[in-house]
């Protein structure tokens, strides 16, 4: 059975990939494999709402079962944000530029809690969905540690492991919000399809 992965985003690709790998009968396609879909307009309020359209948009559009992501750093001093404007809360869709922006805002900010939120939909090509959720706690350091992972990742310090999650290539994908999320998919998908 082919699934599509909806996302323009390779480091998501990468990963999900990674994850989802090894599950019998189940072959992942995505952009990398060249198949052309439209933009879709991410206009929900909720990491659900955004990431339910993602998957029935592209779903309806390839006729083919397809999950996308829609995920983003939740900062308790900022009141949630980035949130689900994560991707390009400077303005830009550069993951420096991003990562500039927060720590600017946190400056002289003493709680530095936050967490990292992943919302994986499955979506029939008829519209029917099915939503997880995800979520890692941790807190975010000033100064980036790491080079592995994207977006916010040499900021967000996991406690449990002393490091960012730009410096745990072997456990990110075991411990995240996106692994968290698509384990219960999984759970799920005998039941699913
Ligand atoms: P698609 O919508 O095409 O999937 P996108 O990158 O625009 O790609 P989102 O709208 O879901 O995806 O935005 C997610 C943003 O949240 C992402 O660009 C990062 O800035 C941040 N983010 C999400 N997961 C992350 C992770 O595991 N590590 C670091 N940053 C993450």
């Amino acid at each position: 059975l082919k699934i599509f992965l909806a996302t323009a985003n390779k480091h998501k690709i990468d990963e999900i990939s990674d994850i989802f790998s090894g599950i019998e009968n189940i072959e992942i396609l995505s952009i990398k494999d060249d198949v052309e879909i439209p933009e879709v307009i991410e206009d929900g309020k909720t990491f659900e709402d955004n990431s339910k359209k993602k998957a029935v948009e592209i779903s309806k559009f390839l006729n083919m079962i397809t999950i996308a992501d829609d995920s983003g750093l939740c900062v308790e001093a900022l009141n949630g944000e980035p949130g689900v404007y994560s991707a390009r809360y400077s303005g830009t869709g550069d993951d420096l530029k991003n990562n500039e922006k927060l720590i600017e805002n946190l400056k002289g900010v003493e709680n530095r809690k936050a967490k990292f939120v992943s919302v994986i939909t499955l979506s029939k090509p008829n519209g029917e969905t099915y939503s997880f959720r995800g979520e890692i706690e941790g807190k975010i350091i000033d100064t980036p540690r790491g080079n592995t992972g994207f977006g916010y990742d040499p900021h967000f310090y996991v406690e449990e492991y002393q490091k960012t999650l730009a410096e745990l290539p072997e456990l990110k994908n075991k411990i995240s919000h996106r692994a968290k999320a698509l384990e219960k998919l999984k759970n799920e998908l005998k039941n699913i399809l």
